[in-house]
């Protein structure tokens, strides 16, 4: 049968402009008609007929919820649009750098290379029927796409008005390995469904030395932890961890890739990576078993790391230093020396100090992957990574979390090469307090402020983007704020010039520099589905070795306190706490919402309740809500005026909200009304999951 290429009409959607990595929104919205091919559509006019047509492309992802349906509607609008064939990993499962290798590395049984890929996944947002979707498009050097062209995709989606699909091709099974063709009104139309490892597998085993890592995987002075919190991760941790490497099937944890990623935040950090903190001997529960040498953990589409020690936990800014200082020794791969190394601007500054004393070319770009790709086809760059747990290297052209764990066990590996049989193990922890001794410690953190209101986001930036014009005025604030913290000596909004093709990237966050190697950075975030995210990058850079080991919390109060008070954060987000901090164990963390997103239904005994909840638990496990009888509840609702009141969560299922507080104005909703009682019993209903604890 020949499948016919049908025309649809269709009209614009707001909001279609990619953000950090791809469009992120969430399920429901990508599931309105039209709504994806839009975007699909845009993107084959952004590359152009000439570029689509005959052209080979990988689609598939983490394998979160819609991915499948997904991949269906990118086949079939790909066929007709004449691309000639569509690589589709087994499930639709191929982690962000497995796709980026397999663009990259991956000849089809015909010969055929791939031009590029669509690659289905939010990242490290959790996923499922009420959670985020997301799609970004990677080129022929299998890195994301450069803002050109992402900004014609964002372009075209303001105007498109009709979309290529093709009618008659039927649903291909995509669990079955094997190339099935079909005939289109130009010709053959062939869908390869091929093994989601194989060629990753093969990758990583010609940068490491396996046999080394096995030798430490299989000592028994060295144990091993890898979560992939039920990510894309798992499909590649059974294969590379238990059966090239040996390790023990019981150091998995959570490495069957689901689409809801088991109800989790499929980020890997302190707060999200539970079980393994838990295992690692950090968390405030510990398991009464000795922790492992070495735990990981991956985001959904298996691109972040999160390394950790036996009860020692490894910021992302410190691991890309340390891999770069030893990459050369310990990884075959980069035995002939390092091209260069580069961070993003809100990473810590621990990689300038060892490509200065490593005499390394250094760069430093904007937030996000597709600014390191162009350095690395120059041959300019081998290491670079970033604070939000991404490290990677010139092997591909996206960050990559395996990679990284790979990474570390090859150091281990090394340092411990001799001492395998008898001799102290050289542990994790060990190799970072000696990376500090040679070349200081950069003290650091970061403060999310997820889902503010936009607007008094933005007022933050702006005033802190005309604050910066006077140093003068910033320092007499500073001085009023804090005695002991040094003079900001530069400030600015972050710009950048790509040193390859000259491109000019504008807005990138702003910077306040200290006398002392101190850091305060502003920025949004470009990855979030709704609302705002302000995150402040606090950094403190300490050379003299006798001061290296303080509580980083404690190091860095008096900068944490000038920050919050210098930018007017409470006035600007109503917020006087941050929702996340990243590396601080015992932070008050807050649910950016919960209940029904249609902001109905919250629970229901019959009646209808309406209203958007925002339920947030404080660290001693007690809960408080609000609820609002409109569906834009502003997030400027000074929630944390709330933290002495208690919602209780009722034992017979029923919900009670209490205020010690008393009513009156808790918080602001825009074009509503705070619908907030004393003791409202809201009646028996499933327990509403918060999305963010
Ligand atoms: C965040 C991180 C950034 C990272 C991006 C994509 O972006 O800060 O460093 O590159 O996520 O990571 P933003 O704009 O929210 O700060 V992933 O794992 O989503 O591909
Ligand atoms: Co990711």
């Amino acid at each position: 049968m020949v499948f016919k290429v049908a025309r649809v009409e269709t009209t614009p959607f707001d909001g279609q402009k990619p953000g950090t990595s791809g469009l992120r929104k969430k399920v429901k919205v990508f599931m309105q008609p039209h709504y994806l091919q839009n975007f699909v559509q845009s993107t084959f006019n952004a590359l152009g007929a000439d570029k689509v047509r005959g052209a080979t492309l990988v689609v598939s992802g983490d394998g979160r919820y819609y991915s499948k349906d997904a991949i269906q509607i990118i086949i079939k609008m790909a066929a007709a649009n004449g691309v000639r064939r569509i690589w589709v990993g087994q499930n639709g499962l191929l982690s962000t750098p497995a796709v980026s290798a397999v663009i990259r590395e991956r000849v089809g049984a015909d010969g055929s290379k791939a031009n590029g890929a669509f690659i289905l996944t939010a990242s490290h947002n959790p996923g499922g029927p009420h959670e985020d979707f997301g799609i970004k498009y990677n080129m022929e050097n299998g890195g994301p796409a450069p803002e050109g062209i992402t900004d014609k995709i964002y372009s075209n989606t303001t105007t498109i008005k009709e979309y290529l699909i093709a009618e008659g091709l039927p649903d291909v099974d995509i669990s079955i390995i094997g190339v099935t063709s079909f005939a289109g009104p130009e010709g053959q139309f062939d869908v390869d469904v091929f093994d989601s490892a194989s060629d990753y597998v093969k990758l990583m085993k010609s940068i490491f030395y396996f046999q080394s890592i096995q030798n430490l995987l299989s000592s028994p002075k060295f144990t091993f932890c890898y979560d992939a919190l039920h990510g894309v991760a798992g499909a590649y941790a059974k294969r590379i961890f238990v059966e090239e490497l040996g390790a023990k099937e019981s150091s998995l944890l959570n490495c069957v890739p689901k689409e809801d990623f088991g109800g989790g935040h499929p980020d890997p950090n302190l707060t999200y990576a539970k079980e393994l903190v838990a295992r690692m001997g950090l968390g405030k529960t510990n398991t009464e078993q000795e922790p492992p040498e070495f735990g990981a953990a991956a985001d959904g589409d298996a691109d972040r790391n999160m390394i950790l020690g036996k009860r020692f936990f490894v910021t992302p800014s410190d691991s890309v230093a340390i891999i770069a200082a030893n990459a050369v020794q310990a990884i075959p791969y980069f035995s002939g020396g390092l091209k260069g190394v580069a961070r993003s601007m809100p990473t810590s500054a621990a990689l300038d100090v060892v490509a200065k004393n490593l005499n390394l070319k250094f760069f430093e770009v904007p937030t996000g992957w597709k600014f390191f790709g162009n350095l690395m086809d120059a041959g300019m760059c081998s290491v670079c990574g970033e604070e939000s747990f991404g490290t990677g290297s010139d092997h591909i052209r996206e960050k990559d979390g395996i990679w990284a764990v790979l990474a570390w066990l090859s150091i281990l590996a090394y340092k411990n090469k001799d001492n395998l049989g008898g001799g102290k193990l050289v542990s994790v922890e060990d190799i970072v307090r000696q990376h500090w001794s040679t070349y200081g410690r950069h003290y650091y953190t970061r403060y999310d402020y997820e889902n503010v209101d936009a607007g008094g986001a933005k007022e933050l930036m702006a005033y802190l983007v005309k604050l910066q014009s006077s140093l003068t005025e910033v320092n007499n604030i500073i001085k009023g704020i804090r005695s002991d913290v040094s003079k900001v000596v530069h400030a600015d909004e972050f710009e950048y010039k790509d040193p390859v093709d000259g491109s000019i990237s504008k807005h990138q966050g702003i910077r306040y520099l200290f006398e002392d190697g101190s850091r305060l950075v502003f920025r949004l975030s470009g990855t979030g589905s709704e609302g705002a995210t302000i995150r402040l990058y606090i950094e403190q850079y300490e050379k003299d070795s006798s001061k290296t080991g303080r509580d980083s919390q404690e190091a860095l109060a008096p900068l944490v306190d000038v920050a919050l008070k210098l930018s007017k954060m409470k006035e600007f987000t109503g917020r006087s706490a941050p929702t996340r901090t990243i590396q601080w164990k015992n932070s008050v963390r807050v649910a950016k919402s919960c209940g029904n997103e249609n902001g109905e239904n919250w629970s229901d005994n019959g009646r209808k309740w309406m209203g958007l909840g925002a339920i947030n638990s404080l660290d001693d496990g007690s809960r408080f809500g609000v609820v609002s009888k409109e569906r834009e509840i502003s997030s400027r609702v000074g929630n944390f005026n709330l933290l002495r009141t208690r919602l209780v969560w009722g034992r017979s299922g029923m919900l009670f909200f209490g205020f010690g507080a008393g009513l009156g104005q808790v918080g602001r909703v825009r074009g509503g009304v705070w619908v907030l009682s004393r003791t409202r019993p809201i009646g028996p209903g499933p327990s509403p999951t918060p999305s963010l604890f």
